[in-house]
């Protein structure tokens, strides 16, 4: 299938955060012609060092803050699309301290489409599944793109507003956007404070795994790198102004997945702690990835989880020295919350 857009110099939002410095690192690989810059405020979620081995004359990182318009007017201009990773992440900080999740998310959207608009670039809008709220574990459906918007969390609260305003400037303005929405991903370099990084570096450490609740709260697993062709195929295929979700069917629950975590990694698959619960705790997500499949071909790779969850222990075991840093602040924060 040959691509109808060709970028060559792509802005990449959160490009040193997980899912975006992921899909920097895919397109770095896969489309050595394309020249990326990545725009990053560097929270406590980014490193520098998520991408610091790519060449530097493919890569490019300006360290910022994407609610600054002035920064944004410097740094759009030149570029042919932009994709946007860049948010506050993580449900159970959103619960907190919901400040930083209405400013990234909400007004950093909004800063970038103005920016989108002004220099006419294309953009990409990476969003999640979450917008949708929750499932019951017995209904047979799936989100599907023109569901409607249930968010439950303050976290998925802000992702649905800026997926609401991105929909907005694509009519009102012609904004020239695509929408993703993704469940939930797992592989490398994701943070310690995300349900598999976490049990796998508590086992790690010598640290009880913590499972929230009754555990049977399911999530739908995908493999980032599938998560990183799903956006690059919509970025260059997908139809402007159109939203597609990016699931693998992976569905599963917490106490599986905690079980499996336990099972690889040698452990007695009892050998965690139930904790309190999350609050307003989203019980099953679901995507129906039938409309990426028919329109784009896309398809997962990794469709085998425990593999990719071997690969993904595998990783982290070879890597402390990039999650021990962060350990135990994130346990601490946890500790305080009884979780
Ligand atoms: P992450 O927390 O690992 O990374 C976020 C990145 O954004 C960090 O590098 C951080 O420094 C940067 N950032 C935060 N605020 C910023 C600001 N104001 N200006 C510039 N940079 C800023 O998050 P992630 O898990 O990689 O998620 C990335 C995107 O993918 C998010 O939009 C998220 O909603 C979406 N998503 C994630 C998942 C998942 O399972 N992780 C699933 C679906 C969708
Ligand atoms: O220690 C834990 N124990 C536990 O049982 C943690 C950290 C989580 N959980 C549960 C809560 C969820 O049901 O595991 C599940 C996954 O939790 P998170 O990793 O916090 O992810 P979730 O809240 O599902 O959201 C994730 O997927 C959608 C990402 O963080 C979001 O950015 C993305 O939009």
């Amino acid at each position: 299938m040959a691509d109808a857009f060709e970028p060559t110099n792509i802005l990449v939002t959160g490009g040193c955060g997980f899912v975006g410095s992921n899909f920097v690192r895919w397109v770095a690989k896969n489309h050595p012609e394309t020249h990326l810059t990545v725009i990053d405020k560097l929270t406590y979620a980014g490193d520098p060092k998520n991408i610091g081995d790519l060449p530097k004359s493919q890569v490019e990182l300006v360290v910022g803050d994407i609610c600054e318009a002035d920064l944004l007017d410097r740094v759009v201009a030149g570029h042919d699309a932009i994709v946007h990773f860049a948010a506050e992440s993580h449900n159970g900080n959103s619960i907190l301290d919901p400040d930083p999740f209405v400013r990234t998310n909400v007004i950093g959207t909004y800063r970038l489409l103005q920016a989108a608009r002004k220099y006419d670039v294309r953009y990409h809008h990476v969003s999640t599944d979450e917008v949708y709220g929750d499932l019951d574990f017995d209904e047979p459906r799936r989100f599907e793109p023109d569901d409607p918007y249930r968010p439950s969390s303050p976290y998925s609260s802000t992702k649905a507003s800026s997926d609401l305003l991105v929909r907005a400037w694509a009519r009102t303005y012609g904004v020239r956007a695509t929408i993703s929405n993704c469940s939930n991903n797992y592989g490398p370099y994701q943070h310690v404070e995300k349900f598999i990084p976490r049990q796998i570096t508590n086992i790690l450490c010598g640290l009880r795994p913590k499972l929230y609740g009754t555990g049977e709260n399911v999530r739908d697993w995908i493999h980032v790198e599938d998560h990183s062709r799903a956006v690059w195929d919509i970025l260059v295929r997908g139809r402007i102004g159109q939203t597609y979700l990016v699931g693998a069917n992976g569905e599963r629950a917490n106490i599986d997945v905690m079980r499996a975590i336990l099972r690889l990694m040698g452990q007695p698959e009892d050998g965690f702690d139930w904790v309190e619960d999350r609050p307003g705790h989203d019980r099953r997500y679901a995507i129906d990835p039938s409309k990426l499949e028919s329109e784009l071909g896309w398809k997962p790779d990794h469709t085998n989880f425990i593999e990719g969850l071997r690969q993904t222990i595998a990783w982290y075991e070879k890597n402390e020295s990039w999650w021990r840093p962060a350990k135990a602040a994130t346990e601490e924060r946890y500790a305080r919350q009884g979780r």
